[in-house]
């Protein structure tokens, strides 16, 4: 039978969620949902057909409810994830995990606590078929060490984005990607700021520069756009020492026409991560039917509070900062 979910946070990409699960995985139905927004979750359990809980407390409880969705707002994420461990139940969170390192150590402390790993957090990179691509051939040795990964995460515009924000809420998907790809972790950060756009916001300073190094000395470049104008544009170019791999972009039809060479660019991720967020659900609820957590853990979402606070601290002080963290604990280790 269908596995059950509840999903918390219908905003935009909550109710992505819920249509995916509904209608491109199998093996999986919403049940219910929770969202805080009265106007929106009233309109959304109709024209959805699901039950309104009317907070996410008791949507965890619910015995209707197998299996839990948080994609609220980030600082909401501890407590929920925190509620389904303490009800014994299986749950995927958006990234990031929690905005807070401390956040996340309890959230690792009650995991292991409780005696089974129950939490997946949403970094649906892993499941691009590109990424998964470049992992695979940096696996492979055939193209000697990778010394150098250069990447840029660039927004068409997010209003309302903040200078925290950049790496909180974009560059969480290359702390979590690189170290991924390269089976290391991190020792050093810096941030660099470029030249202010003039189209950032006040709060905003964009385009921001990351630098990071990891354990056997690998230096990673990152530039966060996020107001680039011209499109959602993700690239990733490992240089290694016998070549170069580099993340493919999305196959756009070329036309020529009017005395020029052009393909589109789509301006918005969740076109362009569509594929992997699919796979990343279909994944996820086919472990979870068998009883266990397959992608990225508590560990992984710990790491990257780790250090998205590590870079923040760069980026006040302008100064390189270390990064240290405690051993995986051998319960997240894969088997
Ligand atoms: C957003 O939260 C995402 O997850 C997108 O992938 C990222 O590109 C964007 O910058 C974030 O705000």
């Amino acid at each position: 039978s269908d596995l059950r979910i509840g999903i918390i946070g219908c905003g935009a990409i909550g109710q992505d969620h819920v249509k995916r699960i509904n209608e491109k995985v199998q093996g999986a139905t919403v049940t219910g949902i929770f969202e805080i927004n009265e106007k929106v979750s009233r309109s959304l359990g109709e024209s959805f057909g699901v039950n309104v809980f009317s907070s996410g407390e008791q949507l965890i409880e619910s015995s209707e409810v197998d299996a839990v969705v948080v994609s609220s707002s980030d600082e909401t994420h501890a407590r929920y994830v925190l509620k389904a461990i303490e009800a014994k139940k299986f749950v995927f969170c958006e990234k990031p995990l929690t905005p807070k390192s401390t956040d996340g150590r309890h959230i690792l402390d009650a995991e292991i606590a409780g005696g089974k790993q129950l939490v997946q957090v949403g970094f649906m990179r892993r499941y691009d078929p590109g990424y998964r691509a470049v992992r695979t051939l940096l696996q492979s040795g055939s193209y000697g060490s990778p010394l150098v990964l250069h990447c840029s995460h660039r927004n068409a515009a997010i209003p309302g984005f903040t200078t925290p924000m950049a790496i909180q809420s974009s560059a969480s998907h290359e702390i979590d990607i690189c170290r991924w790809l390269l089976g290391e972790e991190y020792v050093s950060c810096e941030v660099l700021m470029a030249k202010n756009s003039r189209h950032s916001g006040s709060d905003l300073h964009d385009p921001q520069f990351l630098i990071l190094r990891t354990e056997s000395g690998i230096l990673i470049t990152v530039e966060i756009f996020i107001n680039c104008q011209y499109g959602y544009d993700i690239n990733c170019e490992v240089v290694c020492e016998d070549g170069i791999v580099s993340l493919p972009s999305p196959p756009e039809v070329l036309v020529k026409n009017n005395g020029k060479k052009a393909s589109a660019i789509s301006s918005d991720w969740k076109a362009r991560f569509k594929e992997a967020y699919e796979v990343e659900f279909q994944e996820w609820v086919s472990a979870v039917k068998q009883g266990r957590v397959g992608g990225p853990s508590t560990w992984d979402g710990y790491i990257t509070a780790v250090v998205t606070e590590a870079l923040s601290q760069a980026r006040d002080t302008g100064e390189r900062v270390p990064i240290s963290h405690m051993e995986c604990p051998d319960f997240y280790r894969k088997k």
